[in-house]
């Protein structure tokens, strides 16, 4: 099913209000993203068994402090994903979409990663199967991965250019699959988009059933650590976190941050962020505030056609 557009340029609507006889400034909303979740889970359950989280029994839905604006949280697993989740808010003037899959550290499998942000004006879209461990051109796992898979990119390529710059860290983060994007809202845009996500989804959700359990202890501890060091990031430095804040508070977003987006944060390691990022530190021994260290970089993609990193 694609998603529902009810509106492809939203527009704008008095509204009076009978209660308390004010003005209010309505949008029509552009896009619901909880088909896109509802149609992942549809077809994973047709490949493997999913059973729910024991988070979903403490995250279902939310109403932001505005009193309009609805989070819902779905949460499950399988015998080798050790977290499927997803996260759609909603209100009358964005829309935002994060939806995410970590293995169990006997799998290396890379970290299923899509987040959409929309607004009247705007999508962000980043949609990948981030890597577990460092791609440096050509290594076993880019090959193991990636490289059969880069078609996927491809076909979306021209709809989905380039974002533009961004935080520099991020790319490390990334693969050469990765759709980083921003474009305005169209019916056209938000169904390749819908697709997209599909097909990124469908290659993730292949991988997790192909992929043979890891024996060497060593490996698994790598997986592990790995994994942790990417949810520490994420817990920390994450984009989302001043709007996440602004909608449900600070201590509400630090507990949906650590215990549900980025849950495994405070179980899977004991190393902290300014162990995996030194660089942060401040001279009071405190993590440093800022959400980049480098700056904004990476004006064009920098990965080539092959999926080589370019830089
Ligand atoms: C912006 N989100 C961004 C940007 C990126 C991402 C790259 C552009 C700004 C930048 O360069 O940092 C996404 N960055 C990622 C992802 C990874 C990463 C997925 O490093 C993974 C490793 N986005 C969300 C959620 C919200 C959200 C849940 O995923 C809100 C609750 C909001 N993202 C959001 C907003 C912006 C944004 C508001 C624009 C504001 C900004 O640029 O700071």
């Amino acid at each position: 099913n694609p998603p529902v557009l009810i509106s492809a340029s939203p527009k704008k609507i008095n509204f009076t209000s009978r209660r308390r006889s004010k003005r209010f400034l309505f949008r029509v909303s552009a896009v619901s993203y909880k088909e896109f979740a509802e149609s992942a889970l549809e077809e994973t359950r047709k490949r493997i068994v999913l059973e729910p989280s024991h988070l979903q029994e403490k995250y279902s839905s939310m109403t932001g402090l505005d009193g309009r604006t609805e989070l819902r949280m779905l949460a499950f697993k399988s015998s080798k994903i050790r977290l499927l989740r997803s996260m759609a808010i909603e209100n009358e003037t964005m829309q935002v979409f994060d939806f995410a899959g970590f293995m169990e550290p006997e799998y290396d499998t890379p970290i299923f990663c899509a987040n959409f942000f929309t607004s009247a004006n705007v999508n962000i879209v980043v949609l990948d199967l981030n890597p577990l461990h460092q791609l440096t051109d050509q290594t076993d796992y880019q090959d193991k991965y990636y490289n059969k898979i880069m078609s996927i990119y491809h076909k979306y390529a021209e709809t989905f250019p380039w974002g533009g710059k961004l935080t520099g860290e991020s790319i490390k983060f990334f693969s050469p699959l990765v759709m980083w994007t921003r474009f305005s809202s169209s019916q056209e845009k938000h169904k390749a988009l819908f697709s997209a996500f599909l097909e990124y989804y469908q290659a993730w959700l292949e991988m997790t059933i192909q992929v043979r359990e890891e024996m060497e202890p060593s490996q698994v501890r790598a997986n592990c650590e790995a994994q942790h060091k990417y949810l520490t990031w994420r817990a920390q430095k994450d984009p989302g976190h001043g709007l996440l804040k602004r909608l449900v508070g600070e201590e509400k977003a630090k507990e949906l941050l650590r215990d549900f987006l980025f849950n495994g944060v405070d179980e899977l390691g004991t190393k902290t962020f300014i162990d995996y990022f030194p660089e942060y530190q401040t001279e009071d021994g405190t993590v440093n505030d800022k959400r980049s260290i480098i700056g904004k970089s990476y004006e064009t993609r920098p990965w080539d056609l092959t999926g080589q990193f370019i830089g």
